[in-house]
Order: structure tokens, then sequence, then C-alpha cells
């Protein structure tokens, strides 16, 4: 009998309002702890209570950017929780994971073996940041300084990397000056062809952004992606976002209004990134024998059948090779192997879209797309959305003014949510999401973003520049 998630609370998403006093990232905490604890017990019609507080043994909270609370996350977020007084002297185990937006996933299987191995009955997850109701010289002052890692040979990188620093000065950045220049070279790859070299100390802010087009950039110059299907991933994460709920902005966007969306970096526009928003979710994860005990409803529980992890470098080299930035298919096939569960049975993936490279390299890593084929994946499937495909994506919904169609979830099965791209992005928090919209789609309960008879699923996250991939994959109990 497998761990499995009995609850899941995910707080309204926010770009933060004038004026108003933003929240911090421990009070949306709490709010998804009390949202996951309610849901745990299956709503108003369930015979359930769902769970308090003092039933948790333990808890793995993820950093935050934008909090105060720097050392030590889930301790704070236990201690303004009162998690301590209300366990009244029993064993808790409280733990903060740090392996940026491949958190929430690395956490759940963290949470899984808790339950497995360390007694515990149950576990909670939880997440949540405040980027959006920061101004952008606020968040960029500390997202710009948590990627100013030491990469390899850093008495050398400076001499090592003359193209990369005067292509990105050339782009602008939105720190140094001329931010919305759209001369920058977009034609790909470096001046050695596959070799793109990140130096993150001359790479201009936004750092993060300006260091995945690096790998973009070798994506495009080794595989053959297009400048057109990068941007296809950003509309396409519109377009789903366009039906799920929480979502901030409806619209879908089309490739030309991505590419003609202020450039942030020499292969990247503003579109084309994670977008900054408020927002916290919380899972729960217990035994069998806990969700028994506490009468937590078997239909709604969704069981981890298995999970892998794996790193890489933690910002791209002087020269990217094949190998590289192999750790997303190393922790998917350490996930289908410790599941037992082959990429043809799984119904529903939620894949991290940071920037559109994240996202088809993951195609690639999870075995949708062959290795090099995630660009060509995704042009089909935005093409299909632009054109309307035989009537497929009219089943969907009628055509907007932006004439693109909503795909039917089963042709699309891919981030129905709308994932980083199109949802939202609350720093660590987004695979949150991706696990939330998982869970949701294997309890039937997705409404118009249902894939119809989803029974498993995988979630993969990153963290860093491609430097950290968990990836979970879970099933439905019945
Ligand atoms: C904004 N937009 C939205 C939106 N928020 N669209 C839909 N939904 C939302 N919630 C649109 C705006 O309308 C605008 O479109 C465009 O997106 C840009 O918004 P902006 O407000 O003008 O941009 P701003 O946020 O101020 O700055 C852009 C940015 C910044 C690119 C500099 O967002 C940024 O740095 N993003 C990256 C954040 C990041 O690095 N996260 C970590 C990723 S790495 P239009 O049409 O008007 O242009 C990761 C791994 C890890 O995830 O470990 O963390």
């Amino acid at each position: 009998m497998l761990p499995r998630i009995v609850g899941v609370g995910v707080t309204p998403l926010s770009q933060g309002a004038a004026g108003a006093a933003a929240p911090t990232p421990t009070a949306l905490i709490l709010q998804a702890l009390r949202l996951a604890l309610a849901d745990a017990g299956g709503g108003a019609t369930s015979a359930s209570r769902g769970l308090q507080l003092s039933d948790l043994d333990g808890l793995i909270a993820l950093p935050s950017l934008m909090g105060s609370e720097q050392f030590m996350m889930a301790h704070a977020v236990a201690g303004a929780a009162g998690l301590f007084e209300a366990r009244q002297g029993r064993r808790t185990i409280v733990r903060t994971l740090d392996v940026g937006g491949a958190g929430p996933v690395a956490a759940l299987l963290m949470a899984a073996r808790m339950v497995a191995h360390e007694g515990c009955g149950s576990v909670a997850v939880v997440a949540g940041d405040t980027p959006g109701s920061a101004t952008l010289e606020e968040f960029l002052a500390r997202a710009d300084a948590a990627c100013r890692l030491p990469g390899p040979e850093p008495l050398t990188r400076a001499a090592a990397t003359p193209a990369l620093a005067s292509r990105a000065s050339r782009s602008g950045g939105l720190a140094g000056g001329s931010g919305s220049s759209k001369s920058a070279d977009t034609s790909g790859g470096g001046g050695s062809g596959v070799a793109a070299a990140a130096d993150q100390w001359t790479v201009p802010s936004p750092v993060i952004p300006n260091l995945y087009d690096v790998i973009a950039r070798w994506q495009m110059a080794r595989h053959g992606v297009t400048r057109e299907q990068l941007a296809m991933v950003a509309s396409l994460m519109t377009l789903q976002a366009s039906r799920h709920p929480l979502a901030l902005q409806r619209r879908p966007r089309t490739v030309k209004q991505v590419l003609s969306s202020r450039q942030v970096a020499p292969v990247a526009t503003a579109l084309e990134c994670a977008k900054r928003v408020d927002g916290a979710a919380a899972i729960i994860v217990a035994s069998p024998a806990f969700a028994r005990q506490h009468g937590l409803p078997e239909a709604r529980a969704v069981e981890v059948l298995g999970g892998g992890e794996a790193s890489g470098p933690p910002v791209p080299p002087a020269d990217i090779t094949d190998t590289m930035y192999a750790s997303a298919a190393q922790a998917a096939a350490a996930a289908f192997a410790d599941a037992g569960v082959a990429p043809g049975q799984v119904h529903y993936w939620s894949l991290y879209d940071c920037f559109p490279v994240c996202f088809i390299r993951a195609l690639e890593a999870v075995g949708l797309a062959p290795e090099g084929g995630g660009g060509r994946y995704v042009e089909r499937a935005y093409k299909a959305a632009a054109s309307g495909d035989g009537g497929a994506a009219a089943r969907a919904g009628g055509e907007g003014q932006h004439g693109l169609q909503a795909l039917p979830p089963q042709d699309f099965p891919i981030n129905t949510h709308g994932g980083l791209l199109g949802l939202g992005a609350p720093w660590e928090v987004p695979a949150m999401h991706g696990i939330a919209e998982a869970v949701s789609q294997l309890r039937g309960d997705a409404g118009d973003r249902q894939v119809p008879g989803a029974r498993r699923a995988l979630v993969y996250g990153n963290g860093g520049i491609l430097s950290a991939s968990a990836v979970a994959i879970l099933g439905r109990c019945n």
C-alpha cells in the first residue's frame, strides 16, 4: 500500500493590488495549509471533517524569495501555524528543502518516504511566495542575486565568454538600459556553433531569463529548434490557462503577440518568461492506514507510484555538451523504473515551463518527443490550435478573436492549468500547481480541462537553471 496525496490547497493568485498591504509568504502558506487540511475531508458533502493541524506528523517547506524568513523556512512556518503547541509534545519532523523549482516534487517524494519509512502518518508540503506584489526592481534584486552562483573555473570564465557578454549587452537587459531593444541577434547559437557560454557576472539583469537564453540558443543550434517554436510554447500555455479558474489573464496570446512582446534576452520576450504572481499551495501526504483511521474518502486519494531525482550544473558552463543537461531525462527514467510505469501508460503530464526551452527539453526527457524533437511536437500542437485541426479543436470550444482554439484535453494532455507561462509562477510554488492539476485530473474533477479516463499522471519540477530535476508519477487509487 503506497503513500497517497489526501489533501490539496491552492490560494488564489495575485499580482498585488496597488496600495494594498502585500501578504507575506508565510501568511499565504497558512491559508493554503488550511485549505489542504479541509480538502482532505472531501468537501461539504463528505462525512469526514478533514484533518486538524495536530494530525500532521511532519511538515516540509520550500524557501521563499520575497519573505523575511530566510533561515529554516519550515520551522518559521510551523512556528507561525502553532504546530508545535498543537502537537503537545508528540514527535514532529519539520524540514526545509532547497532544490529550487524542483522543490514541490522533491518534497512530495520526501513526504512519501517519511510516511513509508520514518513512521509519519501524514506530512504536509507547503510553499508560498510573493514576487507578484514586489516591484520589478525588488524582485530582480533578489532573483538576480539568487542565481549569481559560482560555475566551473571561476577565474577563467570571463575570458572564456566574450561572445555571450557582447550578445547580452546588445540585448540591453532591463536594469542596464535599452530593455525594449528588438535588435538583438535572434539567430540562435554562439559564434562557435553549439558553444554558448554563460558568465553570470556579465550577464545582464534579468539574470535568470538571460541564463536560460544560453541554453535555448544551444538547443536551437544543436537541435534545430526555431525561434517560433520557442514562442509557440508560451502561446500554448496562455491558451491552456484560459480555461483555468485561477488564471489572472484569460486572453490567449498568438506567436506573433509573444514575439512582439518586450524583449528581455536575445531569444526571450517577457511573455516567454515565468510570470511573477503571489500564491501558495499545500499538499498532504498520508499512509493508507492513517487515511482509513481518519475516515478520509478513498475515491479522492491519489497514490504516489514512484519518483526520481537528478542534478546538473548551477549555471550554464562555457561549453554545453549533449550530456550536461541530462538530469530531467535521468529523473524521469528513475521515476518510470521506480513506479513500474512506461511513458505510454501516463495519461496526463505537468511539465515545468519556466521558459520555453525547459518545456521543450521536458517533452523529450519524459518520452513524449524523441531527442531533439520537442520543438516539432510543440509546432504540431500550435498548428492544431491555430487551424482547428479538422474540427477537433472546435469540439473544445469556439474560436476567439485571437484565432486560436483551445485543444481538447485528450489531444494535448499537458499543463492543462497553463504552467508558469500561462497561469503564473510564485517563485518555487509552480510545481505545486502542477501537482494540484495532476490530482484534479486523477480525481476526475478538472471540468472542461479534464483528460477523459486519466488514471496515471507525471509531474516534473525543475530547479535553478535546469540544475535540479524531480519527477513523480501519480495514480488513481481505485
Ligand atoms: C504578466 N503577464 C501575464 C501575467 N503577468 N499574462 C498572463 N498571466 C499573468 N499572470 C503578461 C503581461 O501582460 C505582459 O504582456 C507580459 O506578461 C510581461 O509582464 P510585465 O508585468 O510587463 O513584466 P514584468 O513581470 O514586470 O517583467 C518581466 C520579466 C519578469 C520577464 C523581467 O517577469 C521576470 O523576470 N520573469 C522571470 C521570473 C523568474 O526568473 N522566475 C524563475 C524562473 S526559473 P505584454 O503583452 O503587455 O508584454 C524557475 C526555476 C526555479 O522557475 O528554481 O525557480
